[in-house]
């Protein structure tokens, strides 16, 4: 079968290292044949992400910490005169202690964080990469159950990811007239930089593969595979959703 992304410019922000789930979203898009510009927090991530864009043959990488203004500004000056295509925001933070102690107990300075880093990111990156999608585009993010249900520990991270799928509705009601369409793909726990050292992770794991329709965990393949549709011409009539790719445990009860 012919590539599904040629002729498409992607960029991706997320990657910090090969289990980040935007690595595994870059190596099927350039498997797909488009081409790739990759973003890293800050300095430090700057020769691993380097490192990692040239095995991918990325034809840019460049520092964009989404908490600075000047870093977003330069998303816009740096990719200026490039068409871009596709947008795939992969990034979250919230405090350590805020996934440890009881959700009742999220500070003030803790709870606006999460929002900034994980859904408010979302907003600021598609105000300054609209206006480069010319001929149409699609951006994606990533989300979890825990936005839907309560997750043990997920807690400000859940609140979080609330608002960046509604986010993911409101962006797309307004870009839609621009033919930009924008979703989420809700991922399965896939044992990544973000997860590992989180409290009884593994029992979370085995816990899903116990119930979850295809009884195993989720392969980040499947999650850059999900990517590629949303992202591709196949993907043309979906828009504002949450896509689950989580071997079916979100449909389960009891
Ligand atoms: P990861 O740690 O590899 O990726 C998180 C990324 O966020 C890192 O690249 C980090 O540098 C970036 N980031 C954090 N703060 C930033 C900032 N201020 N500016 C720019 N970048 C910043 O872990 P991952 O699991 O690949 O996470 C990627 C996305 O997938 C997150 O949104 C996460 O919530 C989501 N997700 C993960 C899982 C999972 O189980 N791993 C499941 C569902 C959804
Ligand atoms: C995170 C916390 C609690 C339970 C969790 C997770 N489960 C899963 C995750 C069950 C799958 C991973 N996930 C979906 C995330 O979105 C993670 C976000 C995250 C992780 C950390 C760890 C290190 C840190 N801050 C973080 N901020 C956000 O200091």
């Amino acid at each position: 079968m012919s590539q599904l992304l040629a002729g498409k410019t992607a960029l991706i922000l997320g990657v910090a290292n090969k289990w980040s789930l935007a690595y595994a979203i870059a190596q099927a898009f350039r498997r797909e044949g488009a081409k790739l510009i990759l973003t890293y927090q800050g300095e430090r991530l700057q020769k691993p992400v380097e490192q990692l864009a040239a095995e991918l043959g990325a034809e840019k990488t460049f520092d964009c910490d989404v908490s600075k203004d000047q870093d977003l500004a330069r998303l816009t000056e740096t990719l200026h005169g490039e068409k871009l295509d596709i947008v795939v925001h992969s990034i979250a933070f919230a405090n350590r202690e805020d996934l440890d102690r009881p959700f009742v107990e999220t500070s003030r300075a803790g709870y606006l964080l999460a929002q900034e880093i994980s859904s408010f990111s979302l907003v600021a990156v598609a105000k300054a990469t609209a206006p480069l999608m010319t001929e149409g585009g699609s951006i994606l993010t990533l989300s979890y159950l825990g936005s839907q249900r309560v997750l043990t520990n997920y807690n400000v991270m859940g609140v979080a990811k609330a608002a960046l799928e509604a986010a993911v509705r409101y962006l797309a009601s307004e870009l839609g007239p621009r033919k930009i369409r924008v979703n989420a793909i809700s991922a399965g726990p896939v044992k990544t930089a973000s997860a590992r050292g989180i409290k009884d992770f593994s029992k979370i794991l085995e816990a899903g593969a116990a119930r979850a329709p295809f009884r195993r965990n989720t392969d980040p393949a499947e999650v850059a595979d999900a990517a590629v549709l949303l992202a591709s011409d196949l993907g043309r009539g979906i828009t504002g959703d949450v896509l689950f790719v989580d071997a079916g445990f979100h449909i389960m009860g009891l």
